[in-house]
């Protein structure tokens, strides 16, 4: 008899559970990061007993400090090919395309994540996925040496590779065999302290771009950070200093507002740590830094109409101010973003009916009561009382922020000019899929809920 499959969500809360556990051990000012904001939200939630009970409804309480993602940057089209089949297993899938060329790093990605509401809320944690574009680097010679250490390394055990076949050919695995795949896939993401090049090697790639030498240096793709969700972002931000750790200067993303939209993140700067390079008869000692910690606050997910509206006010305040590395005018910016997002509808039903964000309707209490509706029209069941609506979390990524997130850990000289260059394309057959796209996915989930609506007052009707 074949053992009985555990769930793919269950797969994915083991492993996030896991590389958490992994990640607080051997980066302490994460830990520390992680404790500050279990103390903001415990306070957000007290001093706010309504969205504390809506929170209770819709999500788990218990675990709303959690990881909610984490960030790799892999070498070669073979390794995001095998990382897309190892996430499968975890019910995680590549959506949207992120072409990060354009803000001066020479990457490009997509998060593997759960998709549909169920999984979500079993785990929603993903992990955004960079591939490094050597072809966007000029010196020719050093392309070809890169290329030639990425191809000679194995990043996946032997044991891991195995049980993806095992998983893909069974259609699941046996709970003994998901706990030995998480073991095994954690040695994939796990810090190398040995570098798999000679320090002079290191330096040559470092000039390159600091991001390369981060790739092609080590033996795999250490996870570079993980993010635990924070009800208050700009809370967490003003406390970090009194904490012992250095957040970067702007908070990405929209401005505060009542009414959060899509994505806000900040992070405190990697840490520089010690490494041991390559020499002739043996190690020497050298440092990187490549390993931080961040947070981030969701808003309700825009439609296109909203997204647009959302870029446009993004470039038109840092026409105004641009956020500078040093942070030395990091008020000028958040002035201008906040004169600027003024444009920006800021109540719930407005951004609904201007066609800005996306929501799921649901029957009241007094809908539910009731004996149905003469109208399938969803403006006069609202107006009636009989229906709600709430905003749907946005739970993907942003690619301008994404880029402020990699140069505030890359250091300060890290963007370069590279020509805007997506390659979506070149994406999805390096990856050997295509990506999903998020609109889609937001769009299902809203109509989904009015058809939902509407059938069960034409069956409260009926009977
Ligand atoms: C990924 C940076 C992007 C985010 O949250 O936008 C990211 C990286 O540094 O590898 O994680
Ligand atoms: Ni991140």
């Amino acid at each position: 008899m074949p053992k009985p499959h555990v769930s793919a969500d269950v797969i994915r809360s083991r492993f996030s559970a896991a590389m958490s556990a992994m990640y607080r051990n051997e980066v302490p000012a994460y830990g520390t990061l992680m404790d500050l904001v279990g103390q903001v939200n415990a306070r957000v939630l007290a001093a706010d007993p309504a969205e504390a009970a809506r929170l209770a409804a819709n999500d788990d309480l218990a675990r709303i400090s959690e990881e909610r993602h984490g960030a790799i940057r892999v070498g070669t089209a073979q390794e995001l090919f095998t990382i897309r089949r190892l996430f499968a297993v975890m019910g995680m899938f590549p959506v949207g395309y992120y072409d990060l060329s354009e803000a001066g790093v020479p990457v490009h990605s997509t998060a593997f994540r759960p998709v549909g509401e169920a999984a979500l809320k079993v785990n929603p944690f993903r992990v955004f996925t960079s591939l490094l574009r050597l072809e966007l680097i000029g010196d020719e010679a050093l392309r070809a040496e890169a290329g030639a250490i990425l191809a000679e390394r194995q990043i996946f055990t032997p044991g891991c590779l195995d049980l993806i076949a095992r998983a893909e050919a069974e259609g699941g695995l046996s709970d003994a065999d998901a706990t030995r795949f998480v073991a095994e896939a954690l040695e994939t993401f796990r810090w190398q302290p040995r570098a798999n090049v000679s320090v002079e090697m290191y330096k040559r790639l470092h000039d390159a771009h600091r991001l390369i030498a981060d790739v092609v240096s080590f033996k795999g793709p250490h996870i570079n950070h993980l993010t635990p969700r924070t009800l208050d972002i700009d809370a967490v931000q003003q406390l970090m200093p009194a904490h012992g750790i250095t957040p970067k200067a702007v908070v990405e993303g929209p401005p505060t507002r009542k009414c959060p939209i899509l994505l806000r993140q900040t992070s405190f700067k990697a840490l520089e740590e010690p490494v041991d390079f390559r020499i002739a008869d043996g190690w020497a000692q050298g440092s990187h830094t490549a390993r931080f910690g961040e947070i981030e606050q969701r808003g309700i997910a825009l439609t296109p109409r909203g997204r647009a509206l959302y870029d446009k006010l993004l470039t038109d305040s840092r026409k105004v101010a641009r956020p500078a590395a040093d942070g030395s005018n990091a008020g000028d910016y958040r002035d201008a973003l906040s004169a600027t997002f003024a444009d920006f509808p800021d109540d719930w039903d407005s951004l609904r009916r201007d066609g800005l964000g996306y929501f799921t309707y649901s029957l009241t209490d007094k809908g539910l009561a009731s004996q149905g509706a003469d109208t399938d029209d969803i403006e006069a069941l609202l107006a009636k009382g009989l229906v709600r609506f709430d905003p749907v979390v946005y739970e993907d990524f942003l690619p301008v922020s994404a880029a402020g997130i990699f140069q505030s850990n890359l250091g300060d000289g890290a963007a370069q000019d590279f020509v805007a260059s997506p390659n979506q394309q070149r994406f999805e057959s390096d990856l050997g899929a295509a990506v999903l796209n998020e609109f889609a996915h937001y769009a299902a989930i809203e109509s989904a809920s009015r058809q939902a609506c509407l059938r069960a007052l034409s069956a409260r009707r009926a009977g």
